[in-house]
């Protein structure tokens, strides 16, 4: 019976996991960094990646999970950070992607000391890199999405060369708006040690918490894109890009 049991929710995880999924790895300067692996138990792992649990999205903009996913906890002592010099390429690879329709946006927040010790919840979060709609409409277009798709399920951002040095964490975020009736948010974070002489930080309106960033009200995020066919430009939430 609990065999049964076992095997069925196994087999319920496994269809879940199929129609979502979040970041598995990342590459940069060449080394491949493994993340957490969802669906297992935390113990054991070691990964630059903070944990996350199933491969299912959020659906409320205001989640106190919305920084770095469920449940976003430290590995103890399996808690990594790559090191990795302002201006590096970071790849990160996605399970094969199901969605094509909403944003991909990548930020980035100071540690202002340990990553391991912080509480995402609490830290200001900057964006890097983002791509909403390409060409295109809301229902048909080309979205940051379909270029993640079609680019091997990965999407490739530059930190800027001019960040100061420190510990920070990146967030890779898709919003999947493929539903008219709720967003999907997938966000995972991962822990780097930025080396560099630079000495440029981001300010003011740059600054965002998660949650807090996004709300339902936001064009980007309460939106059904079936109904506006012909529609052309999309507002991805969140501040400006920071360029550095
Ligand atoms: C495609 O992605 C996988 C990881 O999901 C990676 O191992 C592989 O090298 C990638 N292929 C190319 C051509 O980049
Ligand atoms: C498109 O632009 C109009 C006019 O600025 C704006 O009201 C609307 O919210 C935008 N649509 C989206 C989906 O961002
Ligand atoms: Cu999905």
């Amino acid at each position: 019976m609990f065999a049964a049991a076992a095997l069925a929710a196994l087999a319920l995880g496994a269809t879940q996991a199929a129609a979502h999924g979040g970041v598995l790895s990342y590459s940069i300067n060449g080394q491949t960094y493994e993340g957490f692996k969802a669906y297992n138990s935390p113990t054991g792992q070691t990964s630059i990646q903070r944990e996350w649990d199933t491969y299912n999205p959020l659906t409320d903009p205001t989640d106190s999970f919305l920084s770095c996913n469920t449940n976003g906890a430290n590995l103890g002592s399996g808690q990594l950070s790559a090191t990795v010099p302002a201006g590096s390429e970071v790849v990160a690879y996605w399970n094969q992607w199901p969605h094509t329709i909403g944003p991909v946006m990548v930020y980035m927040a100071n540690c202002n000391g340990a990553c391991t010790s912080a509480t995402t919840s609490a830290l200001e979060w900057f964006k890097i890199d983002e791509a909403g709609l390409i060409s295109g409409d809301l229902p048909t277009g080309l979205w940051g999405q379909g270029e993640l798709v079609a680019d091997n399920s990965s999407w490739t951002t530059t930190i800027p060369a001019s960040l100061a040095p420190g510990e920070y964490f990146i967030r890779h975020e898709l919003l999947a708006i493929h539903t008219s009736d709720q967003p999907q948010f997938y966000p995972e974070c991962a822990q780097l040690i930025i080396t560099g002489s630079g000495t440029a930080q981001p300010s003011g309106s740059y600054l965002v918490k998660f949650p807090g960033a996004y709300s339902m009200s936001d064009p980007g995020v309460g939106i059904d894109v079936y109904s506006q066919p012909g529609v052309t430009n999309y507002t991805i939430p969140g501040p400006a890009v920071w360029q550095g």
